[in-house]
């Protein structure tokens, strides 16, 4: 079978959507961490802007970590499909704008030339939570992660996103050059303030003149985005090949919904993507708080409780009315803690999402989600719940959820099998587990001392000691079915016939 590749595009099915035209080299956006979700969102809203606006932004990815997506995508000269599914069918179009993939362990020094160069405007990230090298519960630069360690021992050969940033602005400023913009991507809240601290803080400790012109020169916006991407299948691989003619060893499967709500602070330019559809405003922290909130901690509850009930994928557990009515009880709980953005019903934004996470068509699985807790919890589900606890409002959905993920991070699904936990802090776990030899107690209270993930306050309070002991019991005792159909107060059995999708 042929590869794609911009020569044989003329190949291809009338209804794929496909750019026109040349590939001129214009402005630069180098974008840290090019996975499946920067491909379906970033990329697509930059073609749409550049065919809109008659610019020709183009995309340098970077690959912190392995060589796949270089692999995947340079023998295609960067092309790619998307292919965007909708509960009735799916639509794909090739996405043209990424003209290149560095992996930088192999060349650190080419990313930060590449930083470094004239031509690249701005820089933008999905490195996810874990990839800043912070301390999530305080937001602040975490100084033993081994790769911050390494960073500042190797200034110009770094391994981290904040280690990256601060040797690309420093060669910039020794350049004469102006800064670029950062924007991060990523699920954090206040994501381009919590940014712009940590590589002020690297740059505070290695040059302060380099931190004060970075403070005055640079720019760091917020910005929220939002599109259910799935990691790519051999499936979804051989489905898109089948629907091409042509070989991609890289498409991405996304869900037709997307947003991005963008502070707009740039300094070095932007694409339009407004004419894309972003919503560039004045504050973005209230679009985070809501899709942090509802979707993300919604996400990671279901993924936590999904995954214990045996469910592979959100479709399948939206769809078992048990989980439904706990996304209910956990969206009546959060709505009240988020300050809707203008113009939001935030009713109407649950009903929106309910009806995203069911659509057939997308494979989200629940251990994708449930990957990296400890980064997730603090923004998703604590923080909603540090607002009810402020009010003495009870919260047992939320309590519930995080129950799920305590369970979860036991390490032993309900047939007793071993769950395979990816997370920075999968061995700390481990050892609280044993430790703790099924006492549901010491197993919830080891685990709520994490002070990296609860901060000080959380672990303190005897109310919530107790509250999470008995959460825990129950799904230690009954399961993740039993405990909700009793939280719902209905027969654990509704819903067990519900037909799975099909893979
Ligand atoms: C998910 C997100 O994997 C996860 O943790 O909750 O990737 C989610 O799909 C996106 O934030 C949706 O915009």
């Amino acid at each position: 079978m042929e590869r794609l590749s911009p020569d044989i595009l003329t190949l291809l099915p009338a209804t794929v959507m496909r750019h026109a035209g040349a590939r001129p080299s214009g402005p630069r956006i180098v974008h840290l961490g090019l996975g499946a979700f920067a491909r379906a969102h970033l990329a697509a809203y930059t073609q749409e802007a550049n065919a809109l606006a008659g610019t020709d932004w183009r995309i340098v990815g970077v690959s912190l970590q392995r060589p796949d997506m270089r692999d995947a995508l340079q023998p295609q000269s960067g092309l790619y499909t998307l292919v965007t599914r909708a509960p009735e069918g799916p639509q794909r179009a090739i996405i043209d704008v990424v003209t290149d993939v560095l992996v930088a362990p192999e060349n650190p020094s080419a990313v930060v030339d590449m930083l470094a160069d004239a031509k690249t405007r701005i820089v933008t990230l999905t490195v996810t939570e874990k990839g800043y090298c912070h301390l999530p519960a305080s937001g602040k630069l975490n100084w033993e992660h081994p790769d911050i360690v390494h960073d500042l021992a190797n200034r110009e050969r770094p391994r981290s996103a904040p280690g990256f940033l601060v040797a690309g602005l420093a060669k910039r400023l020794a350049m004469g050059l102006a800064p670029f913009t950062v924007m991060t991507c990523d699920n954090l809240p206040s994501n381009g303030r919590v940014l712009a601290g940590l590589v002020l803080e690297f740059a505070e400790k290695v040059d302060p003149a380099l931190a004060a012109w970075i403070r005055s020169e640079g720019a760091f916006p917020s910005c929220m985005v939002d599109r259910i991407v799935p990691a790519t299948t051999p499936a979804d691989i051989a489905e898109t090949e089948a629907a091409l003619g042509l070989h991609d060893a890289s498409p991405v499967m996304s869900e037709p919904f997307r947003q991005w709500a963008i502070e707009d602070h740039f300094v070095a330019g932007r694409p339009a993507w407004e004419k894309a559809g972003a919503e560039m405003v004045a504050e973005v922290e209230p679009y985070e708080f809501m899709k942090l909130r509802m979707l993300n901690g919604a996400h990671s509850s279901l993924a936590y409780l999904g995954y214990l009930a045996g469910h592979e994928t959100v479709a399948e557990a939206t769809a078992d009315p048990l989980f439904a009515g706990f996304l209910e009880k956990l969206w009546a709980e959060i709505i009240p803690t988020v300050p809707a953005p203008p113009g939001v019903d935030l009713a109407d934004y649950a009903r929106r999402l309910l009806e995203r996470f069911r659509n057939p068509a997308i494979r989200h699985r629940t251990w994708q989600i449930a990957m990296d807790g400890s980064q997730k919890l603090p923004q998703r589900l604590l923080g909603t719940l540090r607002w009810r606890l402020e009010r003495g409002l009870a919260s047992p959905a939320l309590l519930l959820g995080i129950a799920g993920w305590m369970r979860y991070a036991a390490g032993q699904d309900e047939k007793g099998q071993p769950i395979d936990i990816r997370d920075p802090l999968a061995a700390r776990f481990a050892e609280i587990s044993a430790a703790a030899q099924g006492d549901a107690a010491k197993l919830s209270g080891g685990l709520l001392d994490l002070q990296a993930i609860f901060g000080a306050d959380l672990p303190a309070r005897d109310d919530l000691r107790t509250a999470f002991a008995g959460e825990l019991r129950a799904l230690l005792s009954g399961g993740a079915r039993q405990t909700l159909a009793h939280f719902l107060n209905q027969p654990p059995n509704v819903g067990a016939s519900i037909q799975r999708s099909q893979p």
